[in-house]
């Protein structure tokens, strides 16, 4: 096993990666093995596809396939190998079938790439030794800490886009031209170059090609649920039974909206569903009854006392058994946990009918209202405001707080920088970082409230557009701005955004709370001196340097 991916293996010892019978996060050695595996069969696939377009064969299930399954390789996603397995040898037949319909066409097709020929073993101990000519830390013997560390960043880097690229097919949104870049990148990254320059050219066209992909997504999501607007959230319980839902997936909280509708059962959002409550086609149900818990990493507490059964549609779900839900959390999608019952098709009967079943709520606590919904559309309408605010001196300074949160104790310096920052200065959230401080009151400058929080981590995109906009009217560069980034990371989502910011022209960005294991400190040196990109300090100095005198 070796796992470099998130935060977390930073604790395992010698900070290089997990590298024993199980990661941090729970992922045994047997799952993390089978999913580098499940990559090189899909970047195979991936070698396929392109091969198919030079002979006009156009996929939609292969472009489907590949970004889905890859999402299952993400932190706290599937830990169950059983599913893995499954992807890896439907990947196979997959390209086998791709590569048989390209030789009808020409006899002679043919993909050079190692990775195309590996057939899946039929069982475990057979998988398990293809498995090892896979590890990533492999070539750590043959380049430099830093060719390594680079390679890595494009292939997590592309692990989060697959995740946006997975949630905007959800919504019925596919680009065959975005697909191609999707597979593109995959085959560029099976077959890495060792030069630096190269490397890091790759990692900005994913952060590039990561842009197009949240801007499909966006327009599916404001295209099904309407575009965010500030809404009032009750982070409080009130009587009644309950069921609970978390992750990424909007369209999975429509649908048991829809199921539960007079039943007398009331949802709450969890976690990076959230930001849900203020997109019109969802806030319409009256029984959407507020948010519960925080960010993932206090689920095992925060599920445990839920009285009524959990639905994850996406990242990030840690071990059920600590906490003792098994028995009432279900999985959506690519999520998996071993014994856990996963969800296919679109009916959520087994979930209601184990909330009617469950106690529920017994009381209703005191109201705590929250806003969410600051969305693209209103906040490029208040653009005009923002700016007249600022030439008044009303408002000094934006400060975009984003990105994911984890359980280390360094991450109190966000809510501790949300917190310390200016009356006269504005805080933005994204992503489950926020979690640690959103329900503080921060209050509002001439009406405007001083927290605002734009939505989930891929709503970077909602941001990216309101800087772009600022950026226009004022006849600056986004650099320019008034405007400062500080995030944090702990997943593959998180390492895309900011390629994405980065390709964007994005600088001086402040990130933390440690910088990732395969970035060594020559590759942090890199990006400091190409893109002002910074490690947080204390929130002293760093407020200080950030706000001009
Ligand atoms: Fe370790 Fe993170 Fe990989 Fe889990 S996902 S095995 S914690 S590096
Ligand atoms: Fe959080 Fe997992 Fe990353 Fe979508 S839900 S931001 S950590």
């Amino acid at each position: 096993m070796f796992c470099i991916q998130c935060e977390q293996t930073m604790r395992a010892p010698g900070g290089k990666g997990c590298s024993f019978t199980q990661g941090m996060c729970g992922k045994s050695a047997e799952t993390s093995d089978q999913q580098d595996l499940l990559v090189a069969v899909l970047q195979g696939l991936s070698a396929w596809a392109l091969k198919a377009r030079e002979l006009n064969i156009v996929d939609a299930a292969v472009d489907a396939f590949v970004p889905r399954t890859l999402f299952a390789t993400l932190t706290n996603v599937n830990f169950d190998t059983r599913r893995i397995v499954e992807y890896t040898r439907e990947a196979a037949s997959l390209r086998d079938g791709l590569a048989a319909r390209c030789r009808e066409i020409d006899r002679a097709a043919d993909v050079a790439l190692p990775q195309a020929g590996i057939q899946p073993a039929d069982d475990l101990a057979g998988l398990a030794a293809q498995a090892a000519d896979w590890a990533l830390d492999r070539d750590v013997f043959d380049v430099s800490e830093e060719v390594h560390g680079l390679r890595l960043l494009g292939l997590y880097g592309l692990k989060g886009a697959a995740a946006y690229m997975e949630h905007a097919r959800v919504l019925d949104r596919q680009d065959a031209g975005l697909a191609q870049g999707f597979h593109e990148k995959m085959v560029a990254l099976a077959d890495p170059s060792d030069d630096i320059e190269a490397l890091l050219a790759l990692s900005l066209d994913i952060g590039q090609l990561n842009f197009r992909i949240m801007a499909m997504l966006d327009d599916g999501e404001t295209a099904m649920f309407g575009h965010p607007a500030p809404t009032q959230v009750n982070v409080n319980p009130v009587a009644g039974k309950a069921i609970l839902i978390s992750g990424h997936d909007l369209k999975d909280l429509r649908a048991l909206l829809e199921q539960t509708e007079g039943t007398g059962i009331n949802v709450y959002t969890n976690g990076e569903m959230l930001p849900a409550h203020g997109y019109p086609e969802l806030k319409r149900f009256k029984h959407l009854a507020g948010n519960y818990g925080s960010a993932w990493q206090n689920q095992q507490r925060e599920f445990a006392a839920f009285p009524g059964p959990i639905v994850m549609t996406s990242n990030c779900i840690i071990d059920p058994n600590v906490g003792r839900y098994s028995d009432r959390i279900y999985t959506r999608s690519i999520v998996g946990w071993p014994g856990v019952k996963h969800l296919e098709g679109e009916s959520f009967a087994p979930v209601i009918e184990q909330a009617l079943a469950m106690p529920g709520f017994a009381e209703t606590a005191e109201p705590h209202q929250i806003t969410v919904g600051f969305g693209r559309q209103t906040l490029l309408s208040a653009a005009d405001t923002v700016i007249d605010m600022v030439a008044a001196k009303q408002l000094r300074h934006v400060f975009l707080v984003g990105g994911c949160d984890g359980s280390r104790q360094e991450r109190s310096y966000y809510a501790d920088f949300a917190r310390q920052v200016p009356q006269d200065c504005v805080v933005m959230t994204l992503a489950c970082g926020k979690y640690r401080f959103n329900k503080h009151d921060f209050g509002t400058i001439n009406g405007l409230p001083r927290l605002l929080d734009v939505g989930q981590c891929n709503d970077a995109y909602s941001a990216v557009m309101l800087a772009v906009t600022l950026a226009e009217k004022l006849g600056c560069g986004v650099n320019d701005l008034p405007l400062t980034l500080v995030l944090s990371w702990f997943e593959q989502k998180a390492i895309v955004i900011l390629l994405t910011l980065l390709s964007l022209g994005v600088r001086n960005i402040y990130t933390g709370p440690t910088a990732p294991a395969f970035l060594n400190d020559t590759l942090m040196g890199v990006l400091a001196e190409r893109f002002g990109m910074r490690e947080i300090g204390t929130v002293e100095e760093d407020m200080a340097a950030m706000l001009p005198a």
